[in-house]
């Protein structure tokens, strides 16, 4: 497992960037970067080594910035290669995390069912993600919610409150999952690759006017200096 802290920041950009030029250019499998973010605590660690590695771990440490894996998955007949970005959801590390959005296709916003901050604090993240990986067109981003930790007895969110949320998001799909005893972890991740697609062609639907016009990106001068 890849794990970044200080320095290594730079340069591990520039592996991981030419890492996804070769692997495009080997023409296998298709390459997508998801990252998951979510509050401290609530289990990216732990689903994604569920995902990855089949392993589960009660007593795994914070994160400290991000570590990926990869993972090869088919999907509707297609191969793809996951590479899933575990950030670090402690505050303290804000600074550590979100240099590793930008050119993610898919954004995985977790909470832990037992922890309502957690619940409360979704729109913040999304607000963050969006920001920092520099995309204008939010509601064409392909986002989907894990509510973690569905086997704990005292959870406080109930589903659905969840899916209310995702309903006012832009119709977000929703998972309940338990990297615990795996439920719906390996449907949540291959969700991802369907939301991807769908939105893909959603957006390569939508009539254009004349030029053609990348939804991902805005230009620096565009950005308002929100989100700190
Ligand atoms: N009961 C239960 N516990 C879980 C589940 N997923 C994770 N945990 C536990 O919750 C704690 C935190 O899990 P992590 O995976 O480290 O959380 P994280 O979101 O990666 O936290 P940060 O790295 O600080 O952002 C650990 O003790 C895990 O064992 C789950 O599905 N059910
Ligand atoms: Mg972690």
């Amino acid at each position: 497992m890849f794990q970044i802290q200080g320095d290594q920041y730079s340069a591990l950009n520039i592996v991981s960037n030419l890492k996804v030029i070769l692997h495009k250019m080997s023409g296998k499998s298709k390459l997508l970067k998801v990252v998951l973010l979510g509050d401290g605590g609530v289990g990216k660690s732990s689903l994604m080594n569920r995902f990855v590695s089949n392993k589960f771990d009660a007593q795994s440490f914070h994160t400290i910035g991000v570590e990926f894996l990869n993972k090869d998955v088919e999907a509707d007949g297609e191969h793809y290669t996951m590479q899933i970005w575990d950030t670090a959801g402690q505050e303290r590390f804000k600074s550590l995390r979100t240099p590793f959005y930008r050119g993610a296709d898919c954004c995985l916003l977790t909470f832990a069912v037992d922890d309502m901050q957690s619940f409360r604090n979704l729109s913040m993240w999304k607000k963050e993600f969006l920001y920092y990986a520099d995309i204008e067109d939010g509601n064409n981003f392909p986002f989907v919610i894990l509510a973690n930790k569905v086997d704990v007895d005292n959870r406080c969110i109930p589903e659905s409150d969840g899916k209310e949320w995702c309903a006012n998001n832009g119709q977000t799909p929703y998972f309940e999952t338990s990297a615990k005893d795996s439920t719906n972890v390996e449907e949540a991740f291959k969700a991802a690759i369907r939301r991807i697609r769908q939105l893909e062609e959603f957006v390569e639907m939508k009539p254009s006017h004349g030029n053609s016009v990348d939804l991902r990106k805005k230009s620096k001068a565009q950005q308002s200096g929100c989100c700190n």
